[in-house]
């Protein structure tokens, strides 16, 4: 079994994972322990990560990348209409009016949706952490924000099946930042004393996060948690590319707007620059060679006049905070740390408002970029079976109250109620009675549509099956269980009919009202760990009745309507795809590295006949092998550019003829042509 956590940023992926005693933070095959979040799509393979990555200029149409946050939205969702023109590739609307995104891959214009994107870098992710395990990996836990709702947290999960991986838990980055910070603690307070609160806040690429987490020797609870979705390092480089565009504008006539790639090498040397102004106060330089139009470009900035600008997004710091603090109902006394991470907590505007507000130094104890990635693999390793790791309870929160409404026999003819409040803990199940003759419907959504990043309320349609009234034609005693589970996803989990036996009945009221027994009856809520626990139940109203009465209690089976997930026939559809695509990656891959062997054997030998092998070569020979090098190296670049796999694995044989045939005469086998032997028998 793997122990893996993946931190799937909007621009940046890490992994980590458990080895050897210890968990890692893992490089990729560039040595890079960032994985950019960039897939491109090109006519023969797809490129993935650091390699895409210097894409997004040269192939931009078919480069995806700022994808994140398409996952589970419908393409006429405000928030992707509204970075649809900002984005160098294409969007396209889906048959089920979801978002996809139109490439050229294999010479064809094809739409993936954002579950194969996302696929398809978790497929990466997956190999490299393979590569470092050496093993094959399927079980990992992933990060996602803790604002993500009910449709976005299955759409990333879904993905995640795509990749082939086993995701054991979709934890929040907040979280995951929580346990890497407390799981090593040895002077966590007591249970019994006082728990010790931290602040943690994640300012990544695209978004704002902050909890509030209190600790004691084992385990860890989120308070509260707050956020900006739309608040990231990437608004300051949009302050920042704006500038030079305006000032472009003027300066050299250019209409950097029109121009999708220079716009795009903008961006990126406005977010250099931006992290230059974070260590560096003074003013410094912009210059981009042969920007457009074959025009150098350069400008200048500094950090005051770059604040100044992005007073209005500096501004939003503190309303999470704000948010976060009162939620918990806190003082700032009550707080022991503040601890940063996420690339965004490095501009020293951004640091001092947050500490400003909490009246308190921040803390950097915890690696900023990494701290996700490794709070993922902590909480792998502790659900792992196969891996030891010190006990550690970790109870996190609903970001947003969850409300059940159904249709009842009352005035206005619906029954409603808030299952989930805000901040409850989670995972959780509560067990809800219904007093029903027949089959009912539930309607799952958040009670606040106007505090939810996204523009639909709605969570799912529950419909409970197979209700059938009591024998002397009496309301049967439904109970359903209602769950969070630990992805932070809501269902109506299971329901069961309570059958009353003979020996009452009769003169036991029956409710027609649908009666809920909420959250006020503490006794009702169950609280579940773990997903093998979720047919454990604790109901002493149950246990109470069954003293006097005997009841038999009846699986009903629940048909889930209108959640948004995909299809599992498409689902499967795509996890073949994907295998698809991963047989041609590799076909590409064999092709490429037998033509550069070609291309390599062709140099080596080069430098060889003028170096080692000179003196045991005639100069005959010497320069008939130099044409014949001479002519190699022409051919890959004319008639040899484009042939299967098979020609230059002969065309290598047919090089290396010659050599082996020289060494074959020469009479006392000189060393260098042992060597030279030994390689050509690698071929
Ligand atoms: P998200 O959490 O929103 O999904 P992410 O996890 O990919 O995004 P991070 O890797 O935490 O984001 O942070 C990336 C952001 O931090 C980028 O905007 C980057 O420019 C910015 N950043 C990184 N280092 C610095 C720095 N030294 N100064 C200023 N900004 C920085
Ligand atoms: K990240
Ligand atoms: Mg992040």
């Amino acid at each position: 079994m793997s122990v893996v956590g993946i931190d799937v940023g909007f621009q940046n992926c890490y992994i980590a994972v458990a080895r050897s005693g210890g968990i890692e933070t893992i490089a990729n095959e560039y040595s890079d322990r960032c994985t950019p979040a960039c897939v491109s799509l090109a006519s023969k393979n797809r490129i993935i990560g650091n390699a895409a990555k210097s894409q997004i200029i040269t192939n931009f149409k078919n480069t995806v990348h700022g994808f994140k946050k398409f996952h589970g939205r419908a393409f006429d969702d405000p928030f992707v209409q509204a970075e649809k023109p900002k984005l160098p590739y294409s969007l396209h609307k889906l048959a089920n009016g979801s978002t996809g995104i139109k490439v050229r891959y294999l010479d064809q214009d094809k739409v993936f949706t954002v579950e194969q994107i996302t696929g398809m870098l978790l497929n990466k992710l997956k190999e490299t952490s393979e590569g470092a395990l050496k093993k094959p990996v399927v079980d990992c836990v992933i990060s996602v924000p803790s604002f993500f709702t009910d449709a976005e947290r299955r759409s990333v999960l879904d993905a995640s099946q795509i990749a082939g991986l086993n995701c054991l838990r979709l934890i929040n980055d907040t979280t995951a930042v929580a346990l890497a910070y407390g799981i090593y603690k040895q002077d966590l307070p007591t249970p019994e004393e006082r728990p010790r609160n931290v602040v943690f806040v994640d300012i990544g690429h695209s978004s704002f996060q902050v909890a509030i987490t209190a600790f004691n020797k084992g385990k860890l609870k989120v308070l509260a948690t707050a956020f900006d979705p739309y608040l990231g390092g990437r608004n300051l480089d949009e302050v920042l590319a704006d500038y030079f565009c305006e000032e472009f504008k003027g300066k050299y006539k250019l209409n950097v707007r029109d121009n999708p790639r220079a716009l795009l090498r903008l961006h990126q040397e406005c977010e250099k620059l931006k992290k230059l102004m974070s260590a560096n106060s003074s003013d410094l330089p912009l210059n981009i060679e042969c920007f457009m139009n074959d025009i150098d470009v350069s400008s200048r900035m500094n950090r005051a006049h770059f604040e100044d600008m992005s007073a209005q997004y500096l501004m939003r710091v503190e309303m999470p905070l704000k948010a976060v603090l009162e939620q918990s109902k806190l003082s700032r006394d009550d707080i022991y740390a503040v601890e940063i991470v996420g690339g965004a907590t490095r501009i020293p505007a951004i640091k001092e408002r947050i500490s400003k507000f909490f009246c308190k130094d921040v803390s950097t104890t915890l690696n900023a970029d990494e701290a996700v990635a490794r709070g993922c693999a902590l909480q792998c390793a502790i659900l792992s079976p196969a891996f030891k790791v010190r006990e550690f309870s970790i109870t996190d929160v609903v970001p947003f109250p969850i409300t059940l409404r159904w249709k009842s026999p009352t005035e206005d003819g619906l029954g409603e109620c808030e299952v989930f409040s805000k901040n409850h803990a989670a995972p959780f199940s509560k067990v809800i009675t219904f007093h029903k003759k027949e089959p009912f419907e539930l309607e799952a959504f958040y009670s606040n549509p106007q505090e939810l990043p996204y523009p639909d309320h709605r969570i799912g349609c529950f419909s409970v099956q197979n209700v059938v009234p009591q024998p002397d034609g009496g309301s049967s005693k439904v109970k359903v269980k209602v769950r969070v589970n630990i992805h932070g996803n809501f269902s109506v989990s299971s329901a069961s009919l309570i059958e009353k036996q003979k020996g009452e009945g009769e003169d036991m009221q029956i409710d027609l009202e649908p009666v809920v027994q909420n959250e006020g009856r503490v006794e009702d809520q169950v609280r579940i760990d773990g997903e093998g626990t979720a047919g454990e139940k604790h109901d002493p109203a149950a246990g109470g009745s069954k003293a006097k009465v005997k009841v038999k209690s009846v699986d009903l089976p629940i048909m889930a309507n209108n959640i948004r997930q995909l299809d599992s026939s498409v689902l499967i559809d795509f996890v073949e795809y994907e295998r698809q695509m991963i047989i041609q990656d590799k076909l590409v891959k064999e092709l490429n590295d037998a033509k550069n062997a070609v291309e390599e054997y062709v140099y080596d030998l080069r430098d060889k006949l003028c170096g080692i092998y000179e003196k045991y070569i005639t100069e005959g020979d010497s320069s008939q092998l130099t044409l014949m090098l001479e002519e190699t190296e022409n051919w890959l670049y004319e008639d040899g550019e484009d042939q299967p796999k098979q020609v230059y694995e002969e065309k290598l044989e047919r090089l290396g003829q010659p050599i082996q045939d020289r060494q074959r005469e020469h009479e006392d086998r000189p060393r260098a042509f042992e060597e030279l032997g030994k390689k050509l028998q690698l071929y």
